[in-house]
């Protein structure tokens, strides 16, 4: 997969870029990432990027001449989805991740300052994403972020053994408790269940604890949950508890 970021700050991007698994899938050649500074391709001595809005509102506006440059040049005649992080966008979800790892080509735009003109969007954008309901400073963070979840579901990014599929995410409920060694940390025992070695018992366990946890912290991931009937009668036995307490 190709990907372009398109930025202001392309140095946002070097840290994430250079460790671990997506330093990795760059090494192999599975990922290529691009960064391109957007002022590189304005029009003026000065290399202005943004511009005060015709609306009178605070703050700057990022101008459209730039922007236009750069996706015509980067795009080359080719066709790929081009991204607008900004808070107006679309809410990222693990279902869009996935759908957007089937291309062969992205092409990312962060907004900065107070957005961008909306020709922008009009002419360019083929689609819009937020990450969430709360303020960052920029796109760039947002960006990293989309560009992080959609790259684990590259085929070869991650390993063979823990693919993106098997998340927590994919099968509808969070994950319970993990432990390692010690058995037994500053008189904190693991579960005996987790060293009895019946795997059958252990995974009914761990079946109940993400039933349990989804339950308690994220009930709403319930109602899209993959449930049997053994896991409906331990949700049923869960919130009978819950009545008997606040009777
Ligand atoms: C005055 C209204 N503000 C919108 C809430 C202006 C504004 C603030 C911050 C415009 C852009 C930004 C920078 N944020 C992003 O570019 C952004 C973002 C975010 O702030 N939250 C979640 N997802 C995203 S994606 C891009």
């Amino acid at each position: 997969m190709r990907i372009d970021m398109v930025t202001l700050f392309p140095a946002m991007f070097l840290g994430p870029l250079q460790e671990s698994i997506l330093k990795r899938a760059q090494a192999r050649g599975i990922l290529t990432i691009f960064l391109h500074q957007l002022r590189d391709y304005a029009w003026d001595r000065h290399q202005m990027c943004d511009d005060r809005p015709y609306s009178g509102r605070v703050g700057m506006v990022m101008k459209p001449e730039p922007i236009f440059r750069a996706v015509r040049t980067i795009l080359a005649g080719e066709s790929a989805p081009v991204i607008l992080l900004s808070p107006q966008g679309e809410r990222f979800t693990q279902q869009r991740a996935m759908e957007l790892a089937r291309e062969p080509r992205l092409l990312f735009l962060c907004g900065h300052y107070e957005g961008v003109d909306e020709r922008v969007r009009e002419q360019l954008v083929t689609e819009e994403l937020s990450i969430g309901d709360y303020v960052l400073t920029g796109g760039e963070l947002a960006a990293m972020v989309v560009v992080d979840a959609v790259a684990r579901f590259v085929p070869g990014v991650l390993g063979a053994a823990n693919g993106a599929h098997d998340d927590s995410f994919a099968t509808g409920l969070l994950e319970g408790p993990q432990y390692t060694r010690p058995p037994v940390f500053e008189g904190l025992a693991v579960p005996d269940i987790l060293r009895s070695g019946d795997h059958a018992a252990i995974a009914r366990w761990q079946r109940e604890a993400a039933l349990r946890r989804t339950w308690e912290r994220r009930p709403d991931l319930l109602d899209q949950a993959d449930l049997d009937e053994a896991d409906k009668v331990y949700l049923r036995k869960l919130r009978e508890a819950l009545d008997r307490e606040t009777k």
